[in-house]
């Protein structure tokens, strides 16, 4: 019985550590512009450079990772401007070199694409 209290111990913490470490990363998770990498240009689902966020992988034309579709309302550029565009593609922004800033209310959720402009 006592090596069984014992285990159930363990096991316990184990899963207090693990829920500490889920919520810290919830909370670690949270962007900001400079979580941006030098020379990327990244965009965020929230206002302010914040919420979920993708750098964008390479110059040109791209789908958007899943997880920013219709979602992006911040971007931040570096030396490359970004071109936004919607399902129809329709461009529904542009935002310049050495940037960040809130997209507009005609732009904010609406981009599935973007253009990477090297
Ligand atoms: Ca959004």
């Amino acid at each position: 019985m006592q090596i069984k209290a014992k285990a159930l111990s363990r096991f316990f913490t184990a899963f207090t550590f693990a829920a500490a470490a889920i919520l810290f990363s919830a909370t670690g998770a949270e962007a900001n512009y400079d979580d941006c990498p030098g020379g990327s240009v990244c965009l965020f689902n929230d206002s302010n450079g914040t919420g979920f966020y993708r750098a964008l992988p390479r110059c040109g034309l791209q789908n958007l990772d899943p997880g920013n579709r219709k979602a992006v309302s911040s971007v931040r550029t570096h030396g490359n401007p970004v071109e936004l565009f919607d399902e129809k593609d329709v461009n529904v922004g542009r935002v310049g070199t050495w940037t960040k800033t809130n997209l507009s209310l005609a732009e904010n959720d609406r981009a599935v694409k973007a253009n990477v402009i090297c």
